[in-house]
């Protein structure tokens, strides 16, 4: 079992579906190992009473001797379930920790905000503690992909690429999951969550450019919790080179947008300011003087 289990078909991976990063494939192995584990002990279980049932049957109305207290046995009973407990638990425990590493260095990293009810991915230029430790309170955003309920945002992302996520909330608990990943992570308001992965660099069939994954939330968010569904588009070097360029000139193009828009904000206000002051002189002589003596007040005031 353990043997075909690296041939990793929909029969050895035991429900698993099939992994897209080195970390989920790290959980396959945890899984098909653990149930070997399983397997084998339930073996020995099964063995042990068709045993029992065929040679200890009753064979006459003779009571067969009793006995008690086996120490040997009682002390087998005892430190066998500790050693598998024990060795699932090293296994378990190694994993977690390559799981959770976040040292290597991203080649993208994604800030994820799960909010109600859809989802947010924002490239960034650096990881949150990689702008905390550079002194920056927040990472530079390069451009944003933002969903709806209705419009569900899709995630790109590129054949073997490291990817670093940090995780965010505005509002309740969410929790980030992506099956093809085999692992979710709880989305918490003001509490910082983070992981790593590592795509594989066959994700992508052969002679076209992505292949989509279904993401979804895992964390019973509200009322409309099952529509926080979103997908992942894993791409070639290629497409994604070109999705990219192509966001971040939109991303730009919206900037020069909104600055332009303010500056014509800004323009209007200053003959606004103007039309105020004639407003004013337009009161009289007697209460100008007044009011301007009430305005200096407040400014004086206000500062
Ligand atoms: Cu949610």
């Amino acid at each position: 079992m353990a043997a075909t289990g690296c041939a990793s078909n929909e029969y050895t991976r035991l429900g698993l579906p099939e992994p897209i990063t080195e970390q989920a494939e790290r959980v396959l192995m945890l899984w098909q190992g653990s149930w070997v584990a399983a397997f084998a002990v339930g073996v020995l279980v099964w063995g042990l009473i068709i045993w029992s049932v065929i040679f200890h049957r009753k064979r006459s109305e003779q009571l067969p001797p009793q006995v008690r207290y086996n120490l040997p046995i009682e002390a087998l009973y005892t430190v066998l379930p500790i050693v598998i407990i024990a060795v699932l638990f090293y296994f378990t425990a190694r994993d977690q920790t390559y799981l959770m590493e976040t040292d290597e260095p991203a080649d993208v990293n994604v800030e994820v905000v799960g909010f109600q009810w859809s989802w947010q991915f924002n490239y960034l230029e650096e990881s949150r503690a990689e702008a905390v430790e550079a002194g920056r309170e927040i990472p530079t955003r390069v451009f944003s992909v933002e969903g709806t309920p209705d419009d569900v945002p899709t995630l790109v992302l590129r054949e073997g690429d490291v990817v670093h996520f940090d995780l965010s909330s505005p509002d309740v608990i969410h929790s980030f999951w992506i099956p093809a990943f085999a692992f979710k992570m709880d989305v918490i308001p003001g509490h910082p969550n983070e992981f790593q992965v590592q795509i594989k660099d066959d994700v992508v069939p052969e002679g076209e450019d992505s292949a989509t994954f279904a993401g979804r939330c895992a964390e019973l968010c509200g009322v409309d919790h099952a529509r926080m569904l979103f997908n992942l588009e894993v791409m070639t070097d290629e497409a994604y080179d070109a999705w990219y360029a192509e966001q971040e000139a939109a991303a730009d193009a919206e900037a020069e947008q909104i600055q332009a828009r303010a500056d014509e904000e800004n323009l209007q206000e200053d003959p606004q300011s103007t039309g105020d002051q004639v407003r004013e002189g337009d009161e009289g002589p007697q209460t100008e003087t007044a009011e301007d003596d009430e305005s200096t007040a407040e400014e004086e005031a206000g500062r």
